[in-house]
C-alpha cells in the first residue's frame, strides 16, 4: 500500500505549488505537480500597442523580472524584422547576466540551502574549526574565528528568542541532514553575506534600466544614453560602478559561492553516483547571449539545441518557430483551446481560455486522472523537457562550446563524480553554480565590448527606422527567446493592423512544472521525484530537495496571483 504525501505549498519558492507524492516502502512511486494559482497576463496585453507589450508581460514575475521584457521585445523586434544596434545587444547581455547571476545566488542560499544545511546544528560549531576549513578552501577575507565566532551568536539569540524568523519551518536536525557543524556554519555565515551581495549586483539593472526590479527595455533597442560627456548620459563613474559589480560577483561567485557548493556538495555525492532527483534527461536550450546579433545562433555563448534521454553523443535542433515542435497540451490543465478540453497547439495559435473544474481552494485532493493544475504542458515533438541550468550545462558540455567542458571536468573531478551525476538534484544544483561561473566571465567581456564600443565613438543603442506602425506589414508573427535563470523561455506574439491579437509565454517552470499530457506522459518535476527516498513522512526534506533544485517559479509557470490563501506552510499525509 503506498500512502500519499502532500506538501502544499512548496515554501522557499517563488508563487503557489502543490506536490502530492506517493510513498510506498520509503521511496516515491509516483508524483504530481500542480500550480494552484492564476493571473492572465497573456490576456491582458490582447489588442495593445505591440511597443508597449514589454511592460505589461514583465510584470508576470519579479524574480526574473526582465526576462520577460526581454522576451517580448525580441518577440516584437523579430516579427517586425528589426535588428538592435549591437550596444543594446550588450547593454541586454549584461542585464540578463545580472538577473541569471542574482537568482542563482539567491536560489543557492536563501531558497535551496537549507534543504542541505540544518542551520539550527550552527550552535555545536566550533568557530576556530570553521575558519580552518573556510581558509582552506578560499582565499574569501571573512574567514577568522572572530567573525564565525559572531555569526554564531546572531544565530544563537534567534533560537533562544524562540522566534527563528527567517530560519522557521525548516525541517531541523532530521536524519539525512550530513553536514558537520563546522560546514553549517560556514554556510550560514555565507546566507547572511549573500544578502547583502544581491542587492549590490541588481544596481547593474538601476544603471542601465533605470530601476529594479522591473527596468526599462525598449523594442529597437534600448533607452539607455550612453554619452557619457554630457550631464543627460550614463557618467562614467555609473560605468565603473558596473565594472566594480562585475569584479565583486566574480570574487562572490569563484570565492564563496562555488567553494561553499564544493563543501557542501561532497557530503552529499550519493545523491549524484545514485542520481536522485535526475528524472526526465531530456534538455532544452534555446540558447543566448549572442556575442553580436540575436539571430544569429551561432554566436550564442550557452548554445542552442535538444539533448533526449541523456545521449550527449547528439544535440538535436530546436526551433521555436517551427509549429510541429514547440507545442502547449492543456489535457490535464484548467484550461479549453476553442471550447475543447483537450488538444495542443503550437504558441502561434495557442490561446489562454480559463476552464476551472477542480476543488475549492485550499485544495482537498487533486483528481489527478483530471485537469488538475493552472500549468499548461509544454511538449517538443511529443516530448516532455527540463529546462534550467543543468540543461544549459549539459547541452553546452555535449557541443564542446566555450568552456564548458573545462569548467565541467574539473568540478566533477574534484568531487570525484562522473558526468552523468549531473543528471540528479545535486547535479542541478552543481549546474547552477557554474552557470554563474559562466555568466562572471561573459559579463566581464560584454561590458569591455561595450567600453570598447563607447571610446571609438559608437553610442548607439536605438534603431527608430521601424518605430512607426505605418513602416509595419500589417500581420506579422514574431518570437523572441532568453535563457532565463529556470530556463527556456520563449514568447510568441501574432501583430495585426498595428495591434497585439494574440501573446503567448511559455516559461521555463512551465516546461519543468508540467502536469501530465494527453498520453499521460509526465512532466520534469514529477519524473524527478520518482524513486526518491523519503525517511519521514512527516517532514519530507527530500521532496523539497528534489523540487527546489530546479528553482520553482510559479508565477512565471501561470502567469498569476492569489488573493486569498492565507496558510503558510502545511504538510500532511493521508
Ligand atoms: Ni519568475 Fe522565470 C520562470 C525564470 S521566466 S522566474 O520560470 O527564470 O523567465
Ligand atoms: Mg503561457
Amino acid at each position: 500500500m503506498s500512502k500519499r504525501v502532500v506538501v502544499d505549498p512548496v515554501t522557499r519558492i517563488e508563487g503557489h505549488l502543490r506536490i502530492e507524492a506517493d510513498v510506498q516502502n520509503g521511496k516515491i512511486t509516483d508524483a504530481f505537480s500542480s500550480g494552484t494559482a492564476i493571473r492572465g497576463i497573456e490576456l491582458v496585453v490582447k489588442n495593445r500597442d505591440p511597443r508597449d507589450v514589454w511592460g505589461y508581460v514583465q510584470r508576470i514575475c519579479g524574480v526574473c523580472t526582465s526576462t520577460h521584457a526581454l522576451a517580448s521585445i525580441r518577440a516584437v523586434e523579430d516579427a517586425l524584422g528589426i535588428r538592435v544596434p549591437q550596444n543594446a545587444n550588450l547593454i541586454r547581455n549584461l542585464m540578463n547576466e545580472a538577473v541569471n547571476l542574482h537568482d542563482h545566488v539567491v536560489h543557492f542560499y536563501h531558497l535551496h540551502a537549507f534543504d542541505w544545511v540544518d542551520a539550527v546544528n550552527v550552535l555545536k560549531a566550533d568557530p576556530k574549526e570553521t575558519s580552518k576549513i573556510a581558509q582552506s578552501i578560499s582565499s574569501w577575507p571573512n574567514s577568522s574565528p572572530g567573525y564565525f565566532k559572531d555569526v554564531q551568536t546572531k544565530i544563537k539569540k534567534v533560537v533562544d528568542s524562540g522566534q527563528l524568523g527567517i530560519f522557521a519551518n525548516g525541517y531541523w536536525g532530521h536524519p539525512a541532514y550530513k553536514l558537520p557543524p563546522e560546514v553549517n556554519l560556514l554556510a550560514v555565515a555565507h546566507y547572511l553575506e549573500a544578502l547583502d551581495w544581491q542587492k549590490e549586483i541588481v544596481k547593474v539593472h538601476t544603471i542601465f534600466g533605470g530601476k529594479n526590479p522591473h527596468p526599462h527595455y525598449l523594442v529597437g533597442g534600448m533607452a539607455t544614453p550612453l554619452d557619457i560627456n554630457m550631464d543627460n548620459g550614463i557618467h562614467s563613474e555609473k560605468l565603473e560602478l558596473v565594472d566594480q559589480l562585475i569584479s565583486q560577483a566574480h570574487d562572490f561567485i569563484n570565492q564563496v559561492y562555488i567553494p561553499d557548493l564544493m563543501a557542501i556538495g561532497s557530503y552529499y555525492k550519493d545523491w549524484g553516483t545514485k542520481q536522485i532527483g535526475g528524472g526526465l534527461n531530456n534538455y532544452l536550450c534555446y540558447g543566448d547571449y549572442s556575442t553580436k546579433d540575436i539571430r544569429d545562433i551561432n554566436l550564442y555563448r550557452a548554445p542552442r539545441g535538444i539533448i533526449l534521454n541523456g545521449n550527449m553523443n547528439e544535440v538535436l535542433d530546436v526551433d521555436p518557430a517551427d509549429p510541429n515542435q514547440v507545442q502547449e497540451g492543456i489535457d490535464h490543465a484548467w484550461y479549453n483551446y476553442d471550447g475543447k478540453a483537450g488538444g495542443s497547439r503550437h504558441p502561434w495559435k495557442g490561446e489562454t481560455n480559463l476552464d476551472y473544474s477542480g476543488p475549492q481552494t485550499p485544495y482537498k485532493h487533486l483528481d489527478t486522472n483530471a485537469k488538475y493544475s493552472w500549468i499548461k504542458a509544454p511538449r517538443w515533438k511529443n516530448q516532455p523537457m527540463e529546462t534550467g541550468p543543468l540543461a544549459r550545462v549539459m547541452v553546452g558540455y555535449a557541443k564542446n562550446k566555450g568552456d564548458y567542458r573545462p569548467i565541467v571536468d574539473d568540478t566533477l573531478k574534484k568531487l570525484g563524480l562522473p558526468v552523468k551525476a549531473l543528471q540528479s538534484a545535486l547535479g542541478r544544483t552543481v549546474a547552477r553554480g557554474l552557470d554563474a561561473k559562466m555568466l562572471t566571465g561573459w559579463m566581464r567581456e560584454d561590458y569591455n565590448s561595450l567600453i570598447n564600443n563607447i571610446k571609438s565613438g559608437d553610442q548607439t543603442t536605438f534603431d527608430n527606422s521601424k518605430w512607426e506602425p505605418s513602416t509595419w506589414k500589417s500581420h506579422a508573427f514574431g518570437v523572441g527567446t532568453v535563457e532565463a535563470p529556470r530556463g527556456a523561455l520563449g514568447h510568441w506574439i501574432e501583430i495585426e493592423n498595428g495591434k497585439t491579437k494574440n501573446y503567448q509565454a511559455v516559461v521555463p517552470t512551465t516546461w519543468n512544472a508540467s502536469p501530465r499530457d494527453a498520453k499521460g506522459v509526465i512532466g520534469a518535476y514529477e519524473s524527478s521525484l520518482h524513486n526518491v527516498p523519503v525517511a519521514d513522512m512527516d517532514k519530507p526534506l527530500e521532496i523539497l530537495r528534489v523540487v527546489h533544485s530546479f528553482d520553482p517559479c510559479l508565477a512565471c509557470a501561470v502567469h498569476l496571483t492569489d488573493t486569498k490563501n492565507s496558510t503558510l506552510t502545511s504538510v500532511h499525509v493521508e
